[in-house]
């Protein structure tokens, strides 16, 4: 019987089996967890098939065990560098698969990103500001919305009892004398206060306003833009000049422009600028109602008493009615962006419905 008077032998013995158990397991192998699992099994600390032969060598007398020894190391030696050359392998494997898996194709076109672009009101604010801009006006931003009684209507010539003062079109802040602008003359008002050329002016002041008013031509808020000239020996020659040349400049010399009388508060006279329809071209349709024209914007000579209530507000005379005169304009952006576009609801231009706006181009 092996291990009774060859011990050694017997040790050995079990060598070829092991080895075929060996390959036959390592065979088996798909993962690391696998690959963990026969090295315990084989070489595992406390009941390892190899590490319980290496234990029963301490049985041996010297010359066997030696003998034996040599055996099991050689194998050790093999099983471990199996061990490792399938780990190796497997690794790589591994890797490979997953750089499959994981495969970019950089020859594909990306994906655009969706383009976003200016609003069409934007665009025609932008569009009236150069063209002020070229004609030498400065562009004075008339913040603030939120005002005060004094620069939004007592400066302008609307005393107390004034009705466009009335709760119906003015928005006030609750409990305080502040309230939202009506129009950016406001920023025309605190401009001439603040003037660094006095009394010369030449700006534009493009800005929101707001008004209690809401249906397809009106919304509580909207943009508008006022200009102011001011200087000695301004005349009604030069109204008419300079807004018959904006419009023109804006919509196309091909359009005629005629003014009628008209009245506000603030200047003295006052006239109302037209244009030829750009619907119609003049013949008369829906649009201009059959007259030809379309109603574009308000203006009119500066009314003595906004000079007189803006040197008061200053404490002395830096606006002299005597000395100098002016004229002041103002229109409705999207009043001139319905135009254009033959838009015929305000509401669309602030319903940031996408499929309305990405009919502009910039
Ligand atoms: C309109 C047109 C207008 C003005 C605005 C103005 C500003 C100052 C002095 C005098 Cl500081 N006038 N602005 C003048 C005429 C018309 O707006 O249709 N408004 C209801």
């Amino acid at each position: 019987m092996p291990g009774s008077d060859r011990p050694a032998e017997g040790i050995v013995r079990e060598l070829p089996r092991l080895r075929q158990d060996f390959d036959a397991a390592l065979a088996e192998v798909r993962d690391p967890e696998g690959l963990q699992d026969v090295r315990t099994r084989f070489l595992g600390r406390k009941s390892g098939e190899l590490t319980l032969l290496f234990g029963r060598l301490g049985k041996l007398k010297d010359e066997q065990r030696r003998e034996a020894g040599r055996e099991l190391n050689t194998v050790k030696q093999e099983v471990e560098s199996r061990l490792e050359a399938r780990r190796a392998e497997l690794e790589t494997r591994l890797r490979d698969e997953r750089l499959l898996r994981d495969r970019v194709d950089v020859t594909l076109p990306g994906r655009m990103p969706p383009r976003g672009r200016r609003h069409p009101l934007t665009v025609v604010r932008e569009q009236l500001e150069d063209i002020f801009v070229s004609m030498g006006y400065e562009i004075y931003d008339s913040f603030p919305e939120i005002d005060d009684d004094f620069h939004c209507f007592e400066a302008l010539n609307m005393p107390p009892d004034h009705p466009a003062r009335d709760m119906q079109d003015t928005f006030y802040l609750e409990g305080s004398a502040a309230l939202l602008r009506t129009h950016t003359s406001t920023g025309q008002i605190r401009y001439m206060l603040s003037n660094p050329h006095p009394p010369r002016v030449r700006i534009i002041c493009p800005g929101k306003v707001y008004r209690r008013d809401d249906d397809i031509t009106h919304s509580p808020m909207f943009q508008q833009v006022e200009g102011l000239v001011v200087g000695p020996g301004i005349t009604l020659a030069d109204l008419k000049g300079t807004i018959e040349a904006f419009l023109h400049a804006l919509f196309g010399p091909q359009y005629p422009v005629r003014f009628r009388s008209s009245f506000f508060p603030y200047t003295e006279p006052s006239v109302e600028a037209d244009l030829g329809c750009v619907v119609c071209g003049g013949k008369g349709c829906r649009v201009c109602k059959g007259t030809g024209w379309l109603e574009i914007l308000g203006s009119g000579m500066v009314h003595p008493a906004v000079f007189e209530a803006v040197n008061k507000r200053l404490g002395r005379v830096v606006y002299d009615p005597e000395e100098v005169t002016g004229f002041a304009f103002g229109l409705g952006i999207e009043r001139v962006a319905m135009m254009r576009h033959g838009v015929d609801d305000i509401r669309l231009f602030y319903g940031n419905d996408l499929r309305f706006l990405e009919q502009f181009d910039n």
